[in-house]
């Protein structure tokens, strides 16, 4: 039996703060009125069908759809994760409707704003009649635009000649604390924080430079910080904000380009560009609007995963939207080649297969695996999954019966996908899901293991059931029907302060013999990184320290060099 979950208000609940301001400053919006005035005065949709606001009102709904909504609905609410939202759709469904809907939710996945306290009764009043009104395009972001914002602290001459530090780099981590808009730098071998470095607002993602001597750090407010690792102390050298609103960032791996250039995609503006790797100068901004695979125009295709090529001298960039994978060729930028793949909507995250040759990226509101050969650009399969696949970068192992495979968890069901992926040894199980498993219930963000180990994590960080969300299940591959055990991260971490405490993501270190945890608690009070030995499944460590204010994704310098996962 599949479960089906709620959505928690955590995934969308992000809070774009600069996103906004610059949404509040965008020209659909009407002149603005000295404070007083404004906002009692009314607002004035293009739609004369549109219920009535005040500027006030409509100012506290836009702000309100930016930090809860746009993640899942989009910025122009096509829809994606979540379903359309435009006002040919809202204003049929009526005021009475849409306030029932936003309090109580869905099963599906919509959260139940109302019900959970998360908004106000007022609230939902005005946001019920805000989705009905014209929604306001943000302002686009030109490359003379990001220019203004580069900054290279530490010129490229200036930077060290050598490693200036004991560190073993290959096993530092780069652990995102999302609330404090910074990223902890931790020793993996001693466990010590080496550097807090402060980064973009509601950080998202690091990934490495081939040579793993930077890492790139992307926040959700688009700006990017390059962080060499061969200082005394690693620090940031280079910073740039690319967009309002982003998700992905990735570094040139091809033999002969290594760390000379990065790219980065963002939400808004659809579009992703290319910078030079060592000081994030941007050379060249593309944009994603365009048509989805089904023909049809659309303005705000994002772009979602962004891994570079291991084959070709090429980034492969996911566009959400649209549901297209394009092969960018970054030899010469003036005579950009692009191929563009068609494979299913909604493209999010995704992770190679052991080879290193096939990308499985998940379309996830299609419920959909597409494979990507990037050695041939060609697709390889579309694959049927569970409801809404999350695989984050997914688990590649060698399964007893079916050989090679890789493994996504679903956010909406129980489910856990195995895919076979190997096309000559394994031909008949290739591209087909030879197991479903399931696991503790929905709400299932990532899934991990190693090469040098046996076992198979999942966490279940979005379920609302606490039981569930603060412990992990782990299988053992060579005995995946017999099920999963139960391990208790969050008791383990002992944890003082109230609230929320989620297990999200295992990570492990470069020797595959621990298993690291975010136990993600709320901003104001103590987190933790839960260590657990992967041999026995007995707790190691927990690392504390105020400073780990937040921590969910946790990158180890070698096995994200590496593609290892
Ligand atoms: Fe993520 C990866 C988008 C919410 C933690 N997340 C990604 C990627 C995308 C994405 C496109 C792939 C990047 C790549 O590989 O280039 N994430 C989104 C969203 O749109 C979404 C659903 C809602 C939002 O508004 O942001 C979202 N993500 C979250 C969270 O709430 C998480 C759990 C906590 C946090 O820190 O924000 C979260 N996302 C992560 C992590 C990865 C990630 C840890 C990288 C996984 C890896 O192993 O590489």
């Amino acid at each position: 039996m599949k479960t089906k979950f709620r959505l928690l208000p955590a995934l969308a609940a992000v809070p774009l703060a600069l996103f906004i301001v610059h949404a509040q400053a965008q020209k659909a919006a009407p002149a603005a009125a000295p404070a007083a005035a404004s906002a009692a005065a009314a607002y004035r949709d293009a739609n004369p069908k549109a219920p009535a606001m005040t500027q006030a009102e409509f100012d506290e709904g836009r702000t309100i759809f930016f930090e809860r909504c746009a993640g899942c609905h989009g910025v122009l609410r096509k829809g994606a994760t979540g379903k359309a939202l435009t006002p040919d759709i809202t204003l049929q469904r009526g005021t009475e409707y849409l306030k029932a809907f936003i309090t109580n939710g869905s099963p599906l996945g919509m959260p139940n704003w109302g019900t959970s306290g998360d908004l106000t009764p007022a609230q939902i009043d005005i946001m019920a009649r805000y989705v009905q009104q014209t929604p306001p395009t943000p302002p686009e972001t030109s490359l003379a635009d990001m220019e203004k914002t580069w900054k290279v602290t530490v010129p490229v001459e200036q930077r060290p000649k050598r490693k200036m530090n004991k560190y073993n780099l290959d096993n530092l981590f780069s652990v995102t604390l999302r609330d404090a808009g910074q990223v902890a730098l931790i020793d993996g071998d001693t466990k010590e924080i080496i550097n807090i470095v402060k980064t973009g607002y509601a950080v998202h993602i690091s990934r490495m430079s081939a040579s793993g001597r930077y890492i790139y750090v992307i926040g959700r407010d688009a700006k990017i910080d390059l962080i060499d690792l061969w200082m005394a102390k690693p620090d940031v050298v280079a910073e740039i904000k690319i967009g309002q609103e982003a998700r992905s960032v990735e570094s040139s791996k091809f033999k002969g380009s290594e760390d000379k250039f990065a790219i980065a995609g963002t939400y808004w503006p659809p579009q992703y560009v290319i910078m030079d790797g060592l000081t994030l100068k941007p050379l060249k901004v593309v944009s994603t609007r365009g048509m989805t695979v089904d023909g049809v125009y659309h303005p705000e295709p994002r772009v979602a995963s962004i891994v570079a090529s291991h084959f070709h001298p090429e980034f492969v960039v996911n566009v959400k939207e649209t549901g297209q994978t394009q092969l960018v060729d970054y030899t010469d930028l003036t005579n950009l080649k692009t191929v563009t793949i068609s494979g299913a909507q909604f493209l999010h995250d995704g992770g190679f297969d052991r080879s290193g040759r096939y990308f499985l990226v998940a379309a996830n509101a299609s419920n959909k695996v597409v494979v990507i050969d990037t050695q041939n650009n060609k697709r390889a399969a579309i694959i049927e999954v569970g409801k809404t696949p999350h695989p984050g970068r997914g688990a590649n192992f060698i399964d007893p019966k079916y050989g090679p495979v890789w493994a996504t968890t679903d956010l909406g069901d129980d489910g856990v996908s195995v895919i076979g992926t190997d096309p000559v040894g394994h031909k008949e199980q290739a591209w087909k899901v030879v197991r479903s498993l399931h696991n503790q219930g929905g709400g299932s963000l990532f899934i991990k293991t190693n090469p040098h180990s046996r076992n198979l994590w999942v966490d279940n960080a979005l379920n609302p059931a606490t039981e569930i969300n603060q412990t992990v299940a782990v299988y053992d591959i060579n005995n995946l029907d017999k099920g999963f055990q139960v391990l208790p991260i969050v008791q383990w971490a002992n944890l003082s302060g109230k609230g929320a405490k989620r297990v999200v993501q295992p990570e492990y270190n470069k020797a595959g013999d621990e298993v690291w945890f975010s136990v993600w608690g709320v901003k104001n009070e103590e987190s933790a990184i839960v260590v657990v030995d992967d041999k026995t499944r007995k707790l190691k460590t927990v690392i504390k320290d105020p400073r780990l204010i937040t921590p969910t994704g946790k990158f180890n310098v070698y096995n994200t060099m590496h593609d290892i996962y």
